[in-house]
Parts: structure tokens; C-alpha cells; sequence
């Protein structure tokens, strides 16, 4: 059976990202979605002092055709990614949620194959892969090795077989959010939401896509100490999930007994 997807919400979450909000936003109302789908573009910044406010208000005033579809959601205080995207997941109104990263590592042409495989209603999750056909062109080295180590983590971890564990390009049916909760407030939404999905026993597909890596200079926040923080943050997932049962057995033995 073939399902169409209806409303698309796209999740920004930007930070000091002055210099390339505009363009991310033009790319992606410019990037064609799947037959019967429609966008809803939500923006969540959370105190940004180089002028990305201002910089997404012009994008609006300058395409005042898409003003109806975007949400901008500002904070003055900055929280993190995580906290950003969950705050992005409250606004967000379509059945499908995809999360964009504001910069311009990640391309919204991507979209058609990220999204065809939710026709088919099995299918809740699927990931953008960067490792799909090998690895990509100028990937840093320690960022290959961390997300080469992410990846193998999640494997012996939870057992499932990907090929991308950090991949910025996530889209799941906003319905999932619904069968875990998240805690996360930065970059450890990544190892989060992997390792909860696959404990609630839903399988992440995934697709390849493009990837253009931005360094440091180019405005990349993450850093080699957030690498450790996503793999304790996927043994601290798994392990309390083993500790939950355990407890839950033992609680069951004594009311039997
Ligand atoms: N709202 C918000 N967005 C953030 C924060 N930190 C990073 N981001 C955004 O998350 C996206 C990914 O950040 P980036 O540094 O490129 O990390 P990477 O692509 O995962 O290596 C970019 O759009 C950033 O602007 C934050 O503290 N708050
Ligand atoms: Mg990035």
C-alpha cells in the first residue's frame, strides 16, 4: 500500500548563523518536496549575537510568499541544538518532521529521497547517509574517526546496522515523538534519538545523500569533546533501558513470591 504524505515540517535550529540563514532558507523552498506533500518551515534560535534574527526577518520581507509557511521561534538565551530542535518538535504541525541544519553542509535536493520512502506506512524513520557509497571528500579526519566510532557504537549497543548514527538529515513521522521522550539540551540529540528509537523497536532506514563538511572557521560549533559526549550518551540510553528491566523483573519475582 502506497500513503501520501501531507505536511512536511522542516526544523532550523541556527546559531550565529548570520551569514548563511538566508541562503539555507532559499534552498529549502527552492527543493522540491514528494507528489502531495507541503512544507512548513519552523526556525528555532536561541540567542544569537551575530544577527541571525535580523538576518531571517529579511529573508522573510524579501519573499513575502513564504512568510505564511515559516515559524521563528527566538530565545535570549542559548540552550543547545537539542533543547532547540525540541523546542521546534512543540511548534511543529505535519506528519513528518526533518530536521535541517542551518548551514550549508546538508543540501535540501536530498528531500525527494528522504521522503519517498515514508509512502510506504512501515517506514518511521529514515536517516540521510553520508557513509552510504563509501566515504565522503573532504571530511576531517577526527570527524571521520568520531563518526566512524558513533556508527560502531550504535551497532554493538543496540544491534541494528546503520551506516550514519550522526547524520544531521533525521526524518521520522512526528507520531514517533510520541513513543519516547527526549531529554537532551545539545548535541547529544543525536545518540538520543537513535538509541530510544531502536529500544522502542522501530527500525531506521536509510537513505544517501550529499554532504559538503564546513571547519571551525566556517562556523562548525561541534567539537571533538561533544564525539564523547554522543557515545557516553549512547551507553547511558542503553544501559539504563538494561537497568530498567532489570528492575522491573525484580519487581515483578517479589510481588510472585
Ligand atoms: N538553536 C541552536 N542551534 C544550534 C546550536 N548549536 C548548533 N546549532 C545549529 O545546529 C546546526 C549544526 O551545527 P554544526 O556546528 O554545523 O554541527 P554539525 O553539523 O552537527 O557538525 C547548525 O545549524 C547550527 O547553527 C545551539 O546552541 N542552538
Ligand atoms: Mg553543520
Amino acid at each position: 500500500m502506497i500513503q501520501p504524505i501531507g505536511r512536511v515540517s522542516i526544523i532550523i535550529p541556527v546559531y550565529n548563523e548570520a551569514l548563511l540563514i538566508g541562503e539555507i532558507l532559499r534552498r529549502v523552498f527552492l527543493a522540491e518536496l514528494v507528489d502531495g506533500a507541503d512544507r512548513e518551515v519552523v526556525v528555532v534560535d536561541d540567542g544569537s549575537t551575530d544577527g541571525t534574527v535580523g538576518a531571517i526577518q529579511q529573508f522573510l520581507s524579501e519573499h513575502p510568499g513564504h512568510a505564511a509557511a515559516v515559524k521563528v521561534h527566538t530565545g535570549l538565551v542559548n540552550h543547545g541544538k537539542g533543547a532547540a530542535l525540541r523546542a521546534g518538535f512543540r511548534l511543529a504541525t505535519g506528519d513528518i518532521i526533518l530536521i535541517q541544519d542551518g548551514d550549508l553542509e546538508y543540501s535540501p535536493t536530498d528531500y525527494p529521497a528522504l521522503l519517498a520512502p515514508f509512502a510506504d506506512p512501515q517506514v518511521d524513520v529514515v536517516y540521510g547517509s553520508r557513509f552510504y557509497n563509501g566515504l565522503p571528500k573532504d571530511m576531517r579526519k577526527l570527524n571521520l574517526l568520531a563518526n566512524l566510532i558513533l556508527t560502531y557504537s550504535t551497532r554493538v549497543l543496540y544491534g541494528q546496522r546503520i551506516s550514519d548514527e550522526a547524520t544531521g538529515y533525521k526524518v521520522f513521522r512526528r507520531a514517533v515523538l510520541g513513543r519516547f521522550e527526549l531529554a537532551c539540551r545539545g548535541f547529544e540529540f543525536c545518540p538520543e534519538f537513535t538509541g530510544k528509537a531502536m529500544l522502542a523497536g522501530i527500525r531506521i532506514h536509510e537513505v544517501p545523500i550529499h554532504y559538503n563538511p564546513r571547519g571551525i572557521l566556517e562556523g562548525k560549533k561541534i567539537r571533538a569533546t561533544d564525539g564523547l559526549v554522543a557515545i557516553y550518551w549512547l551507553a547511558k540510553v542503553k544501559s539504563e533501558a538494561v537497568w530498567g528491566d532489570a528492575k522491573a523483573t525484580w519487581k515483578r519475582r517479589r510481588t510472585v513470591a
